[in-house]
């Protein structure tokens, strides 16, 4: 038996790597449920097939659900790096549930704000503060200038790049991880939305020198939604740190801030200390699980 990690998944193929070599495996039967960055003991069938047997246990794991399935992601990270830009739009809600998604798998999280060269960045760069003030740390970057902040970040980690298509994910990739090669594509103009260009997660090293580690980051698929049917009500008000910090001065011990009265939470965001895009998205997921 070899051990390996995962470092590519298409379907039920999986790239390998183990040492200074990449194996194509498949799995046994129909198991399916194996991502970048999971840790796996396979048996070469051929030269330079093999088949994996075991699975590691998962140091975190993240992933979207809807009602039918589960999306995974990518395993056993240290960062989830979610890009976030102006153009071609910025969605609020794909980055709050980006956030709730992290918070609940214990991933820290840095939000990197992508495209600082073009002038609509500026606007949502002030809007990327409230975030800030809730903890998240945050850098704003161009994938065509100087990237040495966000390196350090990624510096002896296992990280992952996450957010909605045309952010500019394989494009700072690209320009972190000479080896890459991701294809980027250009930002369809006529549909002023990002195009699909990357459909498969994938793991790159970055080089280190004397002073860095390097590290790895996996490129995944841009997204248009991050259902989080997964989670209980108790793992959503956790993963809202201005609910979190609210606990318990409701009135009632059980309030879900819907529009309980004495509610602190509503209380809040009635006052301006809660964005009301966070808590109509917590609102719209606490409902999704009565409804
Ligand atoms: N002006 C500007 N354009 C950028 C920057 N980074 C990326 N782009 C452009 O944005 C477009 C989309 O970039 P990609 O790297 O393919 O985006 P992606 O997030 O990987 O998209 P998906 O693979 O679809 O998820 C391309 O035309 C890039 O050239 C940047 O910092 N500034
Ligand atoms: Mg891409
Ligand atoms: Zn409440």
């Amino acid at each position: 038996m070899i051990s390996g990690r995962v470092v590519a998944a298409h379907g039920r193929r999986f790239l390998i790597e183990a040492g200074d070599r990449i194996v194509e495996c498949v799995t046994r039967g129909r198991k399916s449920d194996i991502v970048c960055g999971d840790q796996v003991d396979f048996e070469m069938t051929d030269a330079d097939k093999g088949v994996i047997e075991k699975v590691a246990t998962r140091k975190n794991l993240l992933y979207r659900s809807d009602d039918f399935r589960s999306k995974l992601i990518a395993a056993n990270l240290d960062l989830a790096v979610i890009v976030v830009a102006a153009v071609p739009y910025f969605r609020e809600e794909l980055l709050i549930r980006c956030l709730v998604a992290c918070e609940s798998a214990d991933i820290p999280v840095l939000i990197a704000l992508n495209k600082s060269d073009l002038p609509e960045t500026a606007a949502l760069h002030q809007h990327l503060e409230n975030y800030v003030r809730l903890g998240y740390p945050q850098i704003t970057v161009s994938a065509r200038g100087d990237l040495s902040q966000l390196q350090a970040h990624l510096n002896g980690k296992t990280s992952v790049l996450v957010g909605a298509s045309g952010v500019g994910k394989s494009t700072l990739l690209n320009a972190l991880a000479p080896e890459a090669n991701a294809a980027t594509g250009e930002i369809s103009l006529a549909l002023d939305a990002g195009k699909h260009t990357t459909t498969n997660a994938r793991l790159f090293h970055l080089p280190g020198d004397e002073n860095n580690p390097g590290g790895d980051l996996i490129d995944s698929p841009g997204m248009q939604e991050f259902g989080l049917t997964h989670l209980s009500q108790a793992e959503l008000m956790h993963a809202f740190p201005e609910i979190r910090a609210r606990a318990g001065e409701c009135r009632f011990y059980n309030c879900r801030h819907l529009k309980e009265p004495g509610c602190a939470v509503l209380a809040a965001a009635q006052a301006g200390d809660m964005l009301p895009n966070r808590l109509r998205v917590y609102q719209s997921l606490v409902g999704q699980l009565t409804s």
